[in-house]
């Protein structure tokens, strides 16, 4: 229940909120006041971790009044609103990001030192919530940023994971361990739960045919089992604008009823194990990424947080009395991957049963409120759920599902006349090789629009992956190009650059990326050029520190800093890369060339592999090798360095991607939708060098072809090679470079002469190398030559990144979000 029961009439009461004054001594008070008072801690007597929780939510307090005021807009005044629902969430810490929004960064500085506090050091106690795993995890967090920068009314619906993606550790020997990630330990001061607003989810049963007070004969749900959906809220501030959204996090608790029932039998271990039961649902990320988990958990973690999502939009934003059929100008579901798409035969479930429509009216709505989002190319990444489970967890979403199969198929059949073999390529339903469900074809069926990620990856999945739908409906088929937040990924993790160009052009790039375009001059000015070399090297220094403090390793600052970091996939060609570094290392050591004649290079790694995914992780491990040998070998003297820092995550991306010369690029071209690690180094000033793929195709058209360094097949002679029977060992043997490099592999030379260590690996390139990294090997070796020739002149090279940096502002994601609104979203979510 809400409120007093009359209108408040305390003056107080009534004064909209006001947020606490905004100056140095009025921080220290409210600071102090919350570490004593909240935290229960006196300054003397704090530890460090007091001391950030309390910082924490003393920034907090600043942006409620945002917040609340926000909220009371949006009720006023409904616009259209964007749910976005997600299974993951990749955050980075929220501390600086709070700070920078609502511009408290100056006063908090001058606070923390007027109390003697080390403020890097409380900004070094956050844990970052790891909510993601890699790409499209990252994304969803920037495009929440920028809707609220640009205030958009959206909430972002997601799971509140207790232990995100795994902590990753090496062995000594290299390997990969992974280790629970206990993000919430140590108090989780961001989030405000709301137990008040949770939403029961039902699951398993049976459905039954009944006659309702009309004598009409209904489908219902008769559920087995129930869990709550307790939400979870985050503030998502705007940049300075006075606007905060929210994120809504769902984490799973058992229901009392079920608690009752069992404590009433006496039985409290199995009562407790119910409960535990239920909490399973939210308890762990799965760390996979780009490729489905097909578990029965994961399958109830998807309708488990979208049920709890549109359950929570009808009963708690929408009025009572919300006339239904007018639904779809009120809200549009963005489904970010196949992830959610279960949550169309809910919306269609809630619509039949709960609210007595027929079919045809249930589906006029509920054909209207979903977009989706495509992120791969890669078929085996499209999720199927066996039929079987989801009839035996969701009898009643399984019949929904086979009726609008039916639907469908009939409008195919009347479409395509006697073409059954379209019908069967078409359905929803796969009948081989195990009936399943085919999310990717129930989003195309039921969704307004169909959007790819990149240029390229949207005119693939056109022409290839969801071939036969584009055709049927090409008006559905749409392209937004991903996009990143300047905010964090610039101002916040360069601030040498942010300043330079804040100094340069004025600050109103941080809102308006495309103002970039005003240093292109300035590509030709050489105390700019100086300037940016300047924020560069320190930005490189301050890399180099952490890798002195955490691994012994000087790097120095004008070796040509060559970072890879993204997750690691055998797509994505890690190997790729590595074989570069041993070609160098073994033309070094061979005698071939002097140490001197090389340019030379700090190679810096950073990538995550699936615990499952076995190729993956020997990878990792043979990177790790390959960097101990290198790295200890004195005839190189220091002119080629490895690097893999373990852990990659947000924290770690904002120290790394600042500080990169040279972004890697390098997937096998049609794998990558998109990536946007692409679009963060760019617009840090680094030169590409890459493939024909994803947003490549895009960064190299905006910045020109000599400023990228392109290499190996396109596309299309992927498809033509792999169509005429690929053989890596005819690149092998023709190639006297890369058989030294992989022979100095096989020989075991980087693993203490150990070649079953490294048998999988090399035995898979040259029987299978599924990914063409042997058929790209001397183009990227070329690439790679021009590279070190461009890197010898550092004032080409500096006009080039800077040129880089000047021309990327289309890879904001505030654009992106433009790009939504204008192409599947309506100008009606803009206030
Ligand atoms: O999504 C990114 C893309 C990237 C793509 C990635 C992705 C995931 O992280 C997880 C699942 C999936 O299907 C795709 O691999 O290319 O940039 C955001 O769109």
């Amino acid at each position: 229940r809400l409120g007093p029961r009359a209108a408040p009439t305390h003056p107080l009461a009534l004064v909209p909120a006001v947020g606490p004054e905004r100056t140095v001594d009025a921080f220290v008070r409210e600071y102090l006041e919350e570490l004593n008072f909240s935290q229960g801690a006196p300054l003397a007597r704090s530890t460090v971790n007091h001391q950030y929780l309390a910082l924490a939510r003393t920034v907090r307090s600043y942006l409620m009044a945002d917040w609340l005021e926000t909220a009371a807009r949006r009720r006023e005044q409904p616009t259209k609103m964007v749910g976005y629902l997600s299974a993951e969430y990749l955050l980075g810490r929220q501390l600086d990001n709070a700070l920078l929004n609502s511009d408290l960064a100056e006063i908090v500085e001058q606070a923390m030192a007027a109390l003697g506090l080390d403020l890097n050091e409380l900004r070094a106690q956050e844990v970052e919530p790891g909510l993601g795993n890699g790409g499209l995890g990252r994304l969803a967090a920037c495009f929440v940023d920028s809707l609220a920068t640009m205030d958009v009314s959206c909430i972002g619906f997601g799971i509140r994971y207790e232990y995100g993606i795994f902590t990753q550790v090496f062995t000594p020997d290299g390997r990969q361990v992974e280790a629970p990630d206990n993000w919430l330990a140590l108090g989780a001061p961001w989030e405000f739960p709301n137990p008040d607003r949770a939403v029961r989810v039902s699951f398993g049963g049976h459905t039954e045919t009944y006659a309702d007070d009309s004598g009409r004969e209904r489908r219902r749900w008769v559920p087995g089992w129930s869990v709550r959906g307790i939400p979870y809220n985050y503030m998502v501030p705007g940049y300075r604008n006075g606007v905060a959204n929210t994120l809504r996090l769902w984490s799973a608790e058992a229901t009392s009823a079920f608690d009752l029932e069992t404590f009433n039998s006496g039985d409290y271990v199995d009562a407790v194990r119910a409960q535990t039961f239920a909490q399973n649902i939210s308890k762990v990320l799965y760390p996979e990424d780009s490729t489905p988990q097909g578990r029965e958990l994961r399958l109830q973690q998807q309708y488990f947080f979208v049920a709890c999502s549109i359950n929570d939009y009808l009963h708690g934003t929408l009025s009572k009395d919300f006339d239904l059929t007018r639904l779809p100008e009120q809200i549009i579901f963005q489904l970010n991957d196949t992830h959610p798409v279960i949550a169309i035969p809910e919306l269609m479930r809630i619509l039949l049963d709960e609210h007595g429509m027929n079919w045809d009216q249930a589906w006029a709505i509920t054909s209207r409120c979903f977009a989706y989002t495509c992120h791969t190319l890669l078929p085996e990444a499209l999720e199927v759920w066996p039929a079987d489970l989801v009839g035996r967890l969701l009898p009643r979403h399984l019949e929904i599902i086979y009726g609008i199969n039916d639907q469908f198929l009939d409008l195919v059949r009347a479409t395509y006349p006697g073409d059954e073999l379209r019908v069967r390529a078409m359905s929803i339903v796969a009948e081989a090789p195990f009936k399943g469900i085919r999310m990717a074809h129930l989003a195309a069926v039921a969704a307004t629009k169909v959007n790819g990620v990149a240029e390229l990856h949207s005119t693939l999945l056109r022409e290839k992956v969801l071939v036969d739908f584009a055709r049927l409906w090409p008006e559905k088929f749409t392209n937004v190009t991903n996009g990143v937040t300047p905010r964090r990924f610039v101002r916040m993790a360069n601030r040498p650059l942010a300043d330079l160009i804040t100094s340069t052009i004025g600050d109103g790039w941080v809102r308006d990326l495309e103002k970039l375009r005003e240093l292109e001059p300035y590509a030709d000015d050489a105390a700019f050029r100086e300037a940016f070399r300047a924020a560069k090297r320190a930005n490189k220094e301050r890399l180099a520190g952490i890798a002195l403090r955490t691994g012994d390793l000087v790097l120095p600052t004008d070796h040509l800093f060559d970072v890879m970091v993204k997750r690691l996939h055998e797509y994505k060609r890690q190997l790729l890369k590595l074989l570069h570094i041993v070609t160098t290392y073994e033309s070094i050591i061979s005698g071939e060339v002097t140490p001197e004649q090389v340019t030379p290079r700090v190679v810096i790694f950073g990538a995550k592999a699936a615990p499952g995914y076995r190729m993956a992780k020997e990878i990792i491990h043979l990177i790790n090798r390959v960097a101990a040998v290198v790295n200890a070998d004195e005839r190189v003297c220091g002119r080629l360095q490895v690097v893999f820092p373990a852990n990659y995550n947000v924290t770690l991306a904002e120290r790394i991607i600042p500080a990169a010369d040279l972004s890697e690029q390098i997937s096998l071209a049609g794998k990558e939708a998109s990536g946007t690690g692409n679009m963060k180094l760019a617009l840090n000033g680094a030169l590409t060098i890459g493939t024909d793929d994803g947003a490549n195709v895009e960064i190299r058209r905006l910045v020109g072809d000599e400023n990228f360094f392109l290499f190996g097949l396109t596309e299309p002679e992927v498809a033509d090679l792999q169509r005429q029977g690929y053989s890596p060992g005819s690149y092998f043997e023709s190639n006297p470079t890369l058989r030294r490099a992989i022979g100095l592999i096989a020989s075991g030379h980087f693993t203490d002469g150990d070649r079953s260590v490294v048998g999988p690996i090399v035995g898979d390139l040259l029987a299978n190398d599924r990914y063409l990294v042997l058929a790209d090997f001397q183009s990227y070796l070329d690439a790679q030559a021009r590279v070190d020739a461009a890197y010898g002149d550092q004032d080409a090279w500096s006009r080039s990144a800077i040129l880089n940096v000047a021309r990327c502002g289309f890879f904001s994601s505030d654009r992106a979000m433009r790009d939504y609104i204008d192409r599947i979203w309506g100008a009606e979510v803009r206030r």
